[in-house]
Protein backbone atom coordinates (compact mmCIF):
# COMPACT_ATOMS: atom_id res chain seq x y z
CA UNK A 1 0.00 0.00 0.00
CA UNK A 2 0.86 3.51 -0.53
CA UNK A 3 0.27 6.96 1.01
CA UNK A 4 -2.73 7.62 2.86
CA UNK A 5 -5.22 9.62 0.22
CA UNK A 6 -8.53 10.78 0.91
CA UNK A 7 -10.94 13.72 -0.58
CA UNK A 8 -14.01 15.39 0.27
CA UNK A 9 -16.10 15.93 -2.80
CA UNK A 10 -18.12 19.36 -2.10
CA UNK A 11 -21.92 19.29 -1.92
CA UNK A 12 -23.69 20.45 -4.71
CA UNK A 13 -26.44 22.90 -3.86
CA UNK A 14 -28.81 21.64 -6.69
CA UNK A 15 -30.83 18.27 -6.11
CA UNK A 16 -32.35 16.24 -8.83
CA UNK A 17 -35.45 14.55 -8.41
CA UNK A 18 -34.19 11.70 -9.08
CA UNK A 19 -35.33 7.54 -7.73
CA UNK A 20 -32.75 5.97 -5.67
CA UNK A 21 -32.78 3.08 -8.31
CA UNK A 22 -32.59 5.38 -11.10
CA UNK A 23 -29.34 7.04 -9.24
CA UNK A 24 -27.88 3.29 -8.44
CA UNK A 25 -28.12 2.64 -12.13
CA UNK A 26 -26.49 5.34 -12.96
CA UNK A 27 -23.61 5.18 -10.81
CA UNK A 28 -23.44 1.68 -12.18
CA UNK A 29 -22.95 2.91 -15.66
CA UNK A 30 -20.65 6.15 -14.96
CA UNK A 31 -18.40 3.25 -13.05
CA UNK A 32 -18.18 0.95 -15.58
CA UNK A 33 -17.96 3.39 -18.28
CA UNK A 34 -15.06 4.86 -16.14
CA UNK A 35 -13.25 1.56 -16.29
CA UNK A 36 -14.36 -0.45 -13.28
CA UNK A 37 -14.61 -4.22 -13.56
CA UNK A 38 -17.44 -4.42 -10.68
CA UNK A 39 -19.21 -2.09 -9.02
CA UNK A 40 -21.44 -2.52 -5.72
CA UNK A 41 -23.63 -0.61 -3.49
CA UNK A 42 -23.74 -1.24 0.49
CA UNK A 43 -25.45 0.18 3.35
CA UNK A 44 -23.70 2.28 5.17
CA UNK A 45 -24.30 0.53 8.34
CA UNK A 46 -21.75 -0.30 11.03
CA UNK A 47 -19.60 -3.33 9.44
CA UNK A 48 -20.19 -5.37 12.88
CA UNK A 49 -19.13 -8.36 11.81
CA UNK A 50 -15.55 -6.80 10.42
CA UNK A 51 -14.99 -4.64 13.71
CA UNK A 52 -15.48 -8.00 15.72
CA UNK A 53 -12.55 -9.62 13.81
CA UNK A 54 -10.33 -6.45 13.85
CA UNK A 55 -10.33 -6.64 17.88
CA UNK A 56 -10.37 -10.47 18.15
CA UNK A 57 -7.28 -10.74 15.83
CA UNK A 58 -5.46 -7.81 17.70
CA UNK A 59 -6.17 -9.85 21.27
CA UNK A 60 -5.20 -12.54 19.02
CA UNK A 61 -1.57 -10.39 17.61
CA UNK A 62 -2.41 -11.87 14.29
CA UNK A 63 -2.03 -8.18 13.56
CA UNK A 64 1.49 -8.23 14.25
CA UNK A 65 1.44 -4.36 15.37
CA UNK A 66 -0.05 -3.23 12.16
CA UNK A 67 -2.11 0.02 12.47
CA UNK A 68 -3.70 0.41 9.42
CA UNK A 69 -7.75 -0.35 10.26
CA UNK A 70 -6.42 -1.92 13.30
CA UNK A 71 -5.39 1.23 14.85
CA UNK A 72 -9.08 2.54 15.99
CA UNK A 73 -11.62 -0.70 14.36
CA UNK A 74 -14.35 1.17 15.94
CA UNK A 75 -13.61 4.06 12.90
CA UNK A 76 -12.69 1.91 10.19
CA UNK A 77 -15.43 -0.32 10.63
CA UNK A 78 -18.43 2.64 10.71
CA UNK A 79 -18.72 4.80 6.84
CA UNK A 80 -20.85 7.14 8.84
CA UNK A 81 -17.31 8.00 11.12
CA UNK A 82 -15.76 9.00 7.82
CA UNK A 83 -18.81 10.91 6.36
CA UNK A 84 -21.52 12.03 8.98
CA UNK A 85 -25.05 11.52 7.33
CA UNK A 86 -23.51 8.01 4.48
CA UNK A 87 -26.17 6.12 3.60
CA UNK A 88 -24.90 4.29 1.04
CA UNK A 89 -21.43 2.74 -0.02
CA UNK A 90 -20.59 2.40 -3.80
CA UNK A 91 -17.54 -0.21 -4.21
CA UNK A 92 -15.57 -0.46 -7.29
CA UNK A 93 -13.01 -2.68 -8.19
CA UNK A 94 -10.13 -2.66 -10.56
CA UNK A 95 -8.47 -4.95 -12.47
CA UNK A 96 -4.84 -5.00 -11.52
CA UNK A 97 -3.05 -8.00 -13.28
CA UNK A 98 -0.96 -7.73 -16.23
CA UNK A 99 1.21 -10.22 -18.13
CA UNK A 100 5.09 -11.18 -17.05
CA UNK A 101 6.86 -9.01 -18.48
CA UNK A 102 9.78 -10.29 -20.22
CA UNK A 103 12.99 -10.66 -17.81
CA UNK A 104 15.51 -7.94 -18.35
CA UNK A 105 19.32 -7.32 -17.22
CA UNK A 106 21.84 -9.74 -15.85
CA UNK A 107 22.10 -9.00 -12.51
CA UNK A 108 19.77 -11.20 -9.49
CA UNK A 109 16.39 -9.44 -9.43
CA UNK A 110 13.88 -8.94 -6.90
CA UNK A 111 10.51 -9.79 -7.28
CA UNK A 112 7.47 -7.34 -6.81
CA UNK A 113 4.12 -8.51 -6.13
CA UNK A 114 1.24 -7.53 -8.93
CA UNK A 115 -0.80 -5.03 -7.00
CA UNK A 116 2.18 -2.83 -7.10
CA UNK A 117 3.83 -2.89 -10.20
CA UNK A 118 2.30 0.25 -11.36
CA UNK A 119 -0.28 2.80 -9.15
CA UNK A 120 -3.67 0.87 -9.77
CA UNK A 121 -4.94 3.49 -6.96
CA UNK A 122 -4.83 6.21 -9.39
CA UNK A 123 -7.01 4.91 -12.20
CA UNK A 124 -9.10 3.86 -9.23
CA UNK A 125 -9.53 6.65 -7.82
CA UNK A 126 -10.29 8.84 -11.29
CA UNK A 127 -12.94 6.41 -11.59
CA UNK A 128 -14.52 6.59 -8.21
CA UNK A 129 -14.42 10.45 -8.49
CA UNK A 130 -16.60 10.12 -12.04
CA UNK A 131 -19.27 8.46 -9.72
CA UNK A 132 -18.90 10.72 -7.12
CA UNK A 133 -19.28 13.53 -9.65
CA UNK A 134 -22.37 12.11 -10.31
CA UNK A 135 -23.87 11.89 -6.67
CA UNK A 136 -22.86 15.39 -5.97
CA UNK A 137 -24.81 16.49 -8.69
CA UNK A 138 -27.45 14.82 -7.40
CA UNK A 139 -27.00 16.57 -4.47
CA UNK A 140 -25.49 14.57 -2.52
CA UNK A 141 -22.32 14.64 -0.57
CA UNK A 142 -19.33 12.07 -1.38
CA UNK A 143 -16.13 10.67 0.10
CA UNK A 144 -13.68 8.66 -2.15
CA UNK A 145 -11.74 5.92 -0.68
CA UNK A 146 -9.08 4.25 -1.66
CA UNK A 147 -6.33 3.11 -0.45
CA UNK A 148 -7.36 4.50 3.03
CA UNK A 149 -7.36 2.64 6.33
CA UNK A 150 -11.13 4.59 6.96
CA UNK A 151 -13.09 1.41 5.92
CA UNK A 152 -12.14 -2.25 5.90
CA UNK A 153 -12.17 -2.64 1.96
CA UNK A 154 -13.05 -6.39 1.81
CA UNK A 155 -15.88 -6.01 4.19
CA UNK A 156 -18.04 -3.35 2.56
CA UNK A 157 -17.34 -4.95 -1.08
CA UNK A 158 -19.04 -8.46 0.34
CA UNK A 159 -21.56 -6.21 1.22
CA UNK A 160 -21.87 -4.62 -1.59
CA UNK A 161 -22.10 -8.06 -3.31
CA UNK A 162 -19.16 -7.90 -5.53
CA UNK A 163 -17.38 -10.79 -4.56
CA UNK A 164 -16.50 -14.25 -1.72
CA UNK A 165 -14.13 -14.26 0.92
CA UNK A 166 -12.04 -16.90 -0.61
CA UNK A 167 -9.69 -18.93 1.99
CA UNK A 168 -6.76 -16.91 1.45
CA UNK A 169 -8.81 -14.00 2.78
CA UNK A 170 -8.79 -12.15 -0.48
CA UNK A 171 -12.09 -11.10 -2.28
CA UNK A 172 -12.63 -13.10 -5.07
CA UNK A 173 -15.49 -11.83 -7.66
CA UNK A 174 -17.44 -14.39 -9.76
CA UNK A 175 -15.46 -15.57 -12.36
CA UNK A 176 -13.14 -12.51 -12.54
CA UNK A 177 -10.97 -14.18 -9.46
CA UNK A 178 -9.22 -11.74 -7.39
CA UNK A 179 -6.25 -9.22 -8.74
CA UNK A 180 -8.57 -6.47 -8.02
CA UNK A 181 -7.64 -3.36 -5.90
CA UNK A 182 -10.68 -2.08 -4.52
CA UNK A 183 -12.09 1.80 -3.10
CA UNK A 184 -15.58 3.11 -1.85
CA UNK A 185 -17.55 6.38 -2.57
CA UNK A 186 -19.39 6.92 0.48
CA UNK A 187 -22.48 9.50 0.19
CA UNK A 188 -25.25 10.58 1.87
CA UNK A 189 -27.58 9.34 -1.11
CA UNK A 190 -30.22 6.42 -0.05
CA UNK A 191 -29.24 4.07 -2.78
CA UNK A 192 -30.65 0.29 -2.96
CA UNK A 193 -27.93 -1.79 -1.74
CA UNK A 194 -26.95 -5.17 -2.95
CA UNK A 195 -29.96 -7.85 -2.19
CA UNK A 196 -27.65 -10.99 -1.02
CA UNK A 197 -23.60 -11.43 -0.94
CA UNK A 198 -22.10 -13.56 -3.39
CA UNK A 199 -22.18 -16.54 -1.97
CA UNK A 200 -18.83 -18.46 -1.17
CA UNK A 201 -17.22 -20.28 -4.61
CA UNK A 202 -13.79 -21.75 -3.08
CA UNK A 203 -15.89 -25.16 -2.60
CA UNK A 204 -13.93 -27.96 -2.03
CA UNK A 205 -10.55 -26.30 -3.07
CA UNK A 206 -8.20 -25.53 -0.69
CA UNK A 207 -4.79 -24.81 -3.10
CA UNK A 208 -3.81 -21.43 -1.33
CA UNK A 209 -3.37 -23.07 2.57
CA UNK A 210 -0.29 -25.26 1.40
CA UNK A 211 1.10 -22.74 -0.89
CA UNK A 212 1.70 -20.17 1.15
CA UNK A 213 5.27 -20.41 2.30
CA UNK A 214 5.38 -19.56 5.76
CA UNK A 215 1.73 -21.13 6.81
CA UNK A 216 0.55 -17.27 7.36
CA UNK A 217 -3.17 -18.52 6.47
CA UNK A 218 -3.76 -20.13 9.79
CA UNK A 219 -7.31 -20.56 9.34
CA UNK A 220 -9.58 -20.47 6.20
CA UNK A 221 -9.79 -16.70 5.94
CA UNK A 222 -7.39 -15.56 8.83
CA UNK A 223 -3.82 -14.47 7.86
CA UNK A 224 -1.21 -13.99 10.89
CA UNK A 225 0.48 -11.54 9.70
CA UNK A 226 3.49 -11.57 11.62
CA UNK A 227 3.86 -15.13 9.56
CA UNK A 228 2.82 -13.20 5.71
CA UNK A 229 5.55 -12.10 3.74
CA UNK A 230 3.47 -9.29 2.38
CA UNK A 231 3.62 -7.72 5.77
CA UNK A 232 7.31 -8.79 6.52
CA UNK A 233 8.62 -6.87 3.90
CA UNK A 234 6.85 -3.79 4.90
CA UNK A 235 7.41 -3.82 8.74
CA UNK A 236 10.11 -1.96 10.49
CA UNK A 237 13.27 -4.00 12.00
CA UNK A 238 14.40 -6.95 11.59
CA UNK A 239 12.71 -9.58 9.62
CA UNK A 240 12.66 -12.60 11.42
CA UNK A 241 14.95 -15.43 10.78
CA UNK A 242 13.44 -18.60 10.41
CA UNK A 243 11.35 -16.51 7.42
CA UNK A 244 14.08 -15.28 5.70
CA UNK A 245 14.75 -18.07 3.44
CA UNK A 246 10.78 -18.07 2.57
CA UNK A 247 11.06 -14.30 1.26
CA UNK A 248 12.80 -16.07 -1.61
CA UNK A 249 13.78 -12.96 -4.25
CA UNK A 250 10.95 -11.44 -2.93
CA UNK A 251 11.34 -7.36 -2.19
CA UNK A 252 8.11 -6.02 -2.11
CA UNK A 253 4.21 -7.98 -1.51
CA UNK A 254 3.82 -11.35 -2.01
CA UNK A 255 1.31 -13.15 -4.58
CA UNK A 256 1.65 -16.61 -4.12
CA UNK A 257 -1.68 -17.97 -2.70
CA UNK A 258 -3.47 -15.90 -5.41
CA UNK A 259 -0.96 -17.65 -7.73
CA UNK A 260 -1.98 -20.86 -7.19
CA UNK A 261 -6.22 -20.06 -7.58
CA UNK A 262 -8.34 -21.81 -9.76
CA UNK A 263 -10.83 -18.71 -10.23
CA UNK A 264 -7.75 -16.47 -11.23
CA UNK A 265 -5.82 -19.36 -13.59
CA UNK A 266 -9.12 -19.96 -15.08
CA UNK A 267 -9.82 -16.27 -15.98
CA UNK A 268 -6.11 -15.86 -17.01
CA UNK A 269 -6.78 -18.50 -19.63
CA UNK A 270 -10.12 -17.58 -20.92
CA UNK A 271 -8.91 -13.85 -20.70
CA UNK A 272 -4.81 -13.78 -21.36
CA UNK A 273 -3.90 -10.46 -18.95
CA UNK A 274 -2.97 -7.13 -20.74
CA UNK A 275 0.69 -6.27 -21.30
CA UNK A 276 2.42 -4.27 -18.54
CA UNK A 277 1.62 -0.84 -18.21
CA UNK A 278 4.36 2.07 -19.16
CA UNK A 279 6.59 2.04 -16.23
CA UNK A 280 5.30 -0.96 -14.94
CA UNK A 281 8.23 -2.40 -12.26
CA UNK A 282 7.51 -6.03 -11.59
CA UNK A 283 11.46 -6.34 -10.88
CA UNK A 284 14.24 -4.64 -9.55
CA UNK A 285 18.32 -5.36 -10.08
CA UNK A 286 19.23 -6.00 -6.40
CA UNK A 287 22.80 -5.00 -6.85
CA UNK A 288 21.55 -1.66 -8.24
CA UNK A 289 18.83 -1.36 -5.30
CA UNK A 290 21.96 -1.33 -3.21
CA UNK A 291 23.75 1.35 -4.99
CA UNK A 292 20.49 4.07 -5.08
CA UNK A 293 20.65 6.53 -2.64
CA UNK A 294 17.84 7.26 -0.16
CA UNK A 295 16.44 9.72 -2.64
CA UNK A 296 16.57 8.00 -5.99
CA UNK A 297 14.55 5.05 -3.84
CA UNK A 298 11.78 6.90 -2.65
CA UNK A 299 11.37 8.45 -6.02
CA UNK A 300 11.37 5.35 -7.61
CA UNK A 301 8.97 3.79 -4.68
CA UNK A 302 7.51 5.67 -2.94
CA UNK A 303 3.93 5.44 -3.40
CA UNK A 304 4.62 1.60 -1.64
CA UNK A 305 4.02 1.17 2.01
CA UNK A 306 7.69 1.73 3.39
CA UNK A 307 7.94 1.26 7.29
CA UNK A 308 8.71 4.89 8.95
CA UNK A 309 9.46 6.39 5.23
CA UNK A 310 12.59 4.55 5.69
CA UNK A 311 14.26 3.39 2.60
CA UNK A 312 16.45 1.55 4.56
CA UNK A 313 13.94 -1.09 4.97
CA UNK A 314 13.98 -1.81 0.89
CA UNK A 315 17.87 -2.35 1.44
CA UNK A 316 17.30 -4.95 4.31
CA UNK A 317 14.60 -6.66 2.13
CA UNK A 318 16.75 -6.35 -1.22
CA UNK A 319 19.68 -8.13 0.92
CA UNK A 320 17.57 -11.27 2.28
CA UNK A 321 16.73 -11.62 -1.18
CA UNK A 322 20.20 -11.36 -2.83
CA UNK A 323 20.78 -13.97 0.03
CA UNK A 324 18.44 -16.22 -1.39
CA UNK A 325 19.33 -15.77 -5.36
CA UNK A 326 22.09 -14.08 -5.58
CA UNK A 327 25.12 -16.53 -6.71
CA UNK A 328 28.46 -17.07 -3.94
CA UNK A 329 31.06 -16.78 -7.15
CA UNK A 330 29.84 -13.26 -8.49
CA UNK A 331 31.92 -10.77 -7.63
CA UNK A 332 29.31 -8.19 -7.93
CA UNK A 333 27.27 -10.29 -5.37
CA UNK A 334 30.35 -10.56 -2.47
CA UNK A 335 30.81 -6.77 -2.82
CA UNK A 336 27.64 -6.04 -2.24
CA UNK A 337 26.96 -8.12 0.79
CA UNK A 338 30.76 -6.65 1.85
CA UNK A 339 29.42 -3.41 1.63
CA UNK A 340 26.26 -4.40 3.92
CA UNK A 341 28.34 -5.60 6.79
CA UNK A 342 30.33 -2.91 6.08
CA UNK A 343 27.22 -0.63 6.69
CA UNK A 344 26.76 1.90 9.47
CA UNK A 345 23.37 0.69 9.57
CA UNK A 346 22.97 -1.95 12.26
CA UNK A 347 19.90 -3.47 10.81
CA UNK A 348 22.01 -3.81 6.97
CA UNK A 349 24.86 -5.38 9.09
CA UNK A 350 22.90 -7.47 10.88
CA UNK A 351 21.06 -9.14 7.34
CA UNK A 352 24.22 -8.76 5.76
CA UNK A 353 25.89 -11.17 8.13
CA UNK A 354 22.75 -13.64 7.25
CA UNK A 355 23.25 -13.14 3.70
CA UNK A 356 26.69 -13.98 3.36
CA UNK A 357 26.11 -16.81 6.07
CA UNK A 358 23.44 -18.45 3.57
CA UNK A 359 25.66 -17.85 0.65
CA UNK A 360 28.27 -19.88 2.09
CA UNK A 361 30.28 -16.78 2.37
CA UNK A 362 30.69 -16.94 6.61
CA UNK A 363 34.70 -16.63 6.19
CA UNK A 364 33.78 -13.11 5.30
CA UNK A 365 31.49 -12.33 7.98
CA UNK A 366 33.16 -10.33 10.58
CA UNK A 367 34.55 -11.76 14.07
CA UNK A 368 32.77 -9.08 15.99
CA UNK A 369 30.19 -6.20 15.72
CA UNK A 370 29.47 -3.95 18.83
CA UNK A 371 25.29 -3.92 18.09
CA UNK A 372 23.83 -7.13 19.88
CA UNK A 373 21.50 -8.23 17.15
CA UNK A 374 23.99 -8.15 14.67
CA UNK A 375 26.56 -9.44 17.22
CA UNK A 376 24.25 -12.36 17.83
CA UNK A 377 23.32 -12.79 13.80
CA UNK A 378 27.08 -13.61 13.77
CA UNK A 379 27.26 -15.92 16.75
CA UNK A 380 24.31 -17.96 14.59
CA UNK A 381 26.02 -17.86 11.32
CA UNK A 382 29.38 -19.00 12.84
CA UNK A 383 27.98 -22.02 14.65
CA UNK A 384 26.01 -22.72 11.21
CA UNK A 385 29.04 -23.00 9.39
CA UNK A 386 31.20 -24.49 12.26
CA UNK A 387 33.34 -21.46 12.26
CA UNK A 388 35.15 -20.75 15.58
CA UNK A 389 33.36 -18.01 17.88
CA UNK A 390 34.43 -14.38 16.87
C1 LIG B 1 -3.80 -4.68 6.63
C2 LIG B 1 -3.84 -5.10 5.19
C3 LIG B 1 -2.95 -6.08 4.78
C4 LIG B 1 -2.10 -6.85 5.76
C5 LIG B 1 -2.97 -7.92 6.45
C6 LIG B 1 -3.85 -8.69 5.48
C7 LIG B 1 -5.05 -9.33 6.16
N1 LIG B 1 -5.54 -10.40 5.56
O1 LIG B 1 -5.52 -8.85 7.18
C8 LIG B 1 -0.99 -7.40 4.83
C9 LIG B 1 0.15 -6.39 4.81
C10 LIG B 1 -0.43 -8.76 5.23
C11 LIG B 1 -1.71 -7.39 3.51
C12 LIG B 1 -1.38 -8.23 2.47
C13 LIG B 1 -2.03 -8.20 1.26
N2 LIG B 1 -2.92 -7.29 0.84
CO1 LIG B 1 -3.73 -5.98 2.00
N3 LIG B 1 -4.70 -4.74 3.02
C14 LIG B 1 -4.72 -4.50 4.28
C15 LIG B 1 -5.77 -3.44 4.60
C16 LIG B 1 -5.08 -2.08 4.84
C17 LIG B 1 -6.65 -3.77 5.81
C18 LIG B 1 -7.17 -5.24 5.82
C19 LIG B 1 -7.97 -5.53 7.06
O2 LIG B 1 -8.60 -4.65 7.63
N4 LIG B 1 -7.96 -6.76 7.51
C20 LIG B 1 -8.71 -7.08 8.68
C21 LIG B 1 -9.19 -8.47 8.69
C22 LIG B 1 -10.23 -8.64 9.80
O3 LIG B 1 -9.85 -8.72 7.49
P1 LIG B 1 -9.26 -9.70 6.35
O4 LIG B 1 -8.04 -10.35 6.77
O5 LIG B 1 -9.24 -8.86 5.12
O6 LIG B 1 -10.37 -10.82 6.32
C23 LIG B 1 -11.58 -10.69 5.63
C24 LIG B 1 -12.05 -12.03 5.11
O7 LIG B 1 -11.06 -13.00 5.18
C25 LIG B 1 -13.23 -12.36 5.95
N5 LIG B 1 -13.09 -13.46 6.87
C26 LIG B 1 -12.85 -13.38 8.16
N6 LIG B 1 -12.93 -14.57 8.73
C27 LIG B 1 -13.22 -15.45 7.75
C28 LIG B 1 -13.42 -16.82 7.81
C29 LIG B 1 -13.70 -17.50 6.62
C30 LIG B 1 -13.97 -18.96 6.69
C31 LIG B 1 -13.71 -16.82 5.38
C32 LIG B 1 -13.88 -17.54 4.10
C33 LIG B 1 -13.54 -15.41 5.36
C34 LIG B 1 -13.30 -14.76 6.55
O8 LIG B 1 -13.57 -11.23 6.72
C35 LIG B 1 -12.59 -10.24 6.67
C36 LIG B 1 -13.15 -8.89 6.28
O9 LIG B 1 -14.22 -8.55 7.07
C37 LIG B 1 -6.63 -3.46 3.29
C38 LIG B 1 -7.16 -2.08 2.86
C39 LIG B 1 -8.38 -1.73 3.66
N7 LIG B 1 -8.49 -0.47 3.99
O10 LIG B 1 -9.22 -2.56 3.93
C40 LIG B 1 -5.66 -4.03 2.23
C41 LIG B 1 -6.22 -5.02 1.22
C42 LIG B 1 -7.04 -6.03 1.97
N8 LIG B 1 -5.02 -5.65 0.71
C43 LIG B 1 -5.07 -5.95 -0.53
C44 LIG B 1 -4.06 -6.67 -1.23
C45 LIG B 1 -4.10 -6.62 -2.75
C46 LIG B 1 -3.11 -7.39 -0.50
C47 LIG B 1 -2.11 -8.42 -1.07
C48 LIG B 1 -2.66 -9.29 -2.18
C49 LIG B 1 -0.86 -7.64 -1.53
C50 LIG B 1 0.31 -8.52 -1.94
N9 LIG B 1 0.30 -9.13 -3.10
O11 LIG B 1 1.26 -8.60 -1.22
C51 LIG B 1 -1.77 -9.23 0.20
C52 LIG B 1 -2.71 -10.41 0.40
C53 LIG B 1 -2.49 -11.15 1.69
C54 LIG B 1 -3.74 -11.95 2.08
N10 LIG B 1 -3.75 -13.22 1.74
O12 LIG B 1 -4.66 -11.37 2.67
C55 LIG B 1 -6.40 -5.55 -1.16
C56 LIG B 1 -7.27 -6.81 -1.32
C57 LIG B 1 -8.10 -6.86 -2.60
C58 LIG B 1 -8.89 -8.14 -2.68
N11 LIG B 1 -9.28 -8.50 -3.88
O13 LIG B 1 -9.16 -8.80 -1.69
C59 LIG B 1 -6.92 -4.50 -0.09
C60 LIG B 1 -8.42 -4.46 0.05
C61 LIG B 1 -6.38 -3.13 -0.53
C62 LIG B 1 -7.26 -2.51 -1.61
N12 LIG B 1 -7.93 -1.40 -1.30
O14 LIG B 1 -7.37 -3.00 -2.70
N13 LIG B 1 -2.73 -6.50 3.51
S1 LIG C 1 0.57 -13.21 0.74
FE1 LIG C 1 2.14 -14.84 0.70
S2 LIG C 1 2.78 -15.11 2.82
FE2 LIG C 1 0.85 -13.92 2.85
S3 LIG C 1 -0.79 -15.43 3.08
FE3 LIG C 1 -0.52 -15.17 0.86
S4 LIG C 1 1.01 -16.72 0.26
FE4 LIG C 1 1.10 -16.52 2.50
S1 LIG D 1 -7.07 -21.14 -3.87
FE1 LIG D 1 -9.04 -22.23 -3.73
S2 LIG D 1 -9.54 -22.10 -1.52
FE2 LIG D 1 -7.97 -20.56 -1.91
S3 LIG D 1 -9.11 -18.69 -2.34
FE3 LIG D 1 -8.70 -19.65 -4.33
S4 LIG D 1 -10.53 -20.89 -4.73
FE4 LIG D 1 -10.59 -20.37 -2.55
Amino acid sequence: MSQRRRELVATSAHRKTTSPYELAQVVHDVGRRAGLDAVGIASAEPLSEARRLLHERKAQGLHAGMRFTYKNPDRSTDPQAALAGARSVVVGALRYSRADPVASGDGPTGRVARYAWGDRYAPLRVALHQIADALNHGGFRTLVLADDNSIVDRAIAHRAGIGWFGRNANLLLPGQGSWFVLGSVLTTAPLPSASAPVADACGTCRACEPACPTGAIVAPGVIDAGRCLAWLVQAPGVIPRQFREALGDRVYGCDDCQEVCPPNRIHDRREPPSPPDEGDVATVDLLEWLELSDAELMARHGRWYIAERDPRHLRRNAIVALGNVGRADDPRVVEALRGAVRSSDALLRSHGVWALGRLGLGALVPAHDDDPTVAEEIGLVRAEMNLPAG
